[in-house]
């Protein structure tokens, strides 16, 4: 009975810290799922679409084996009850992160007491990266190839060149 892992999120975009977490998860779990939020209520609070944030992960994970990339909308703990997953992976970054995501853990377990929330920390160096920072940064034209994988880079500047032309 394989333990199915979902690593869920808005990865708007993905960043560099995210892909840390990501890898490290893969050594643990035979199998990860990035689960991309979908949420319609919360429409057009997202920079990219759904279909971009899928098409970002897709190619950045291409050569990970054992990563899936799927979307799901509504409560996370349904995704986890429908796809048979039992554990939640996120990640931390600093003591900032923490009281948000023991809320959420503890809220998650109260309402599907068969998944475990586990933590991963990931490298130091990507600690102070968020993609709401990456995204301001990239608004302004500042150089954030050292913190986003390339194909994220790629569609921030194709986004904002859109926006400011
Ligand atoms: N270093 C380490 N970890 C990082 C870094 C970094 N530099 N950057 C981000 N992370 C981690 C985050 O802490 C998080 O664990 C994960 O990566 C994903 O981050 P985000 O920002 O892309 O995703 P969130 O936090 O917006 O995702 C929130 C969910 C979509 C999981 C949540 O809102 C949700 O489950 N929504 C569905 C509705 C629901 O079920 N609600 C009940 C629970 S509140």
């Amino acid at each position: 009975n394989e333990v199915k892992a979902v690593f869920p999120g808005s990865f708007d975009p993905i960043t560099n810290g995210h892909l840390d977490v990501l890898r490290r998860a893969t050594r643990l779990f035979p199998v990860v799922t990035i689960a991309v939020l979908h949420n319609a209520r919360k429409q057009g609070k997202h920079l990219f679409t759904l279909e971009e944030r899928l098409e970002m992960l897709s190619e950045i994970t291409a050569d990970m084996p054992g990563v899936r990339v799927e979307s799901f909308g509504g409560l996370l703990v349904d995704y986890m009850r429908t796809s048979g997953s039992s554990v939640i992976v996120r990640g931390l970054r600093a003591v900032s992160d923490y009281e948000y995501e023991l809320q959420i853990a503890h809220l998650n377990r109260q309402m599907y007491p068969q998944a475990e929330t586990i933590f991963i920390m990931a490298a130091t160096r990507w600690s102070y990266v968020s993609s709401s920072m990456v995204r301001e940064l990239a608004s302004y034209g500042a150089d954030i190839s050292k913190m986003v994988p390339e194909a994220s880079a790629r569609a921030l500047y194709r986004k904002f060149a859109e926006q400011y032309p």
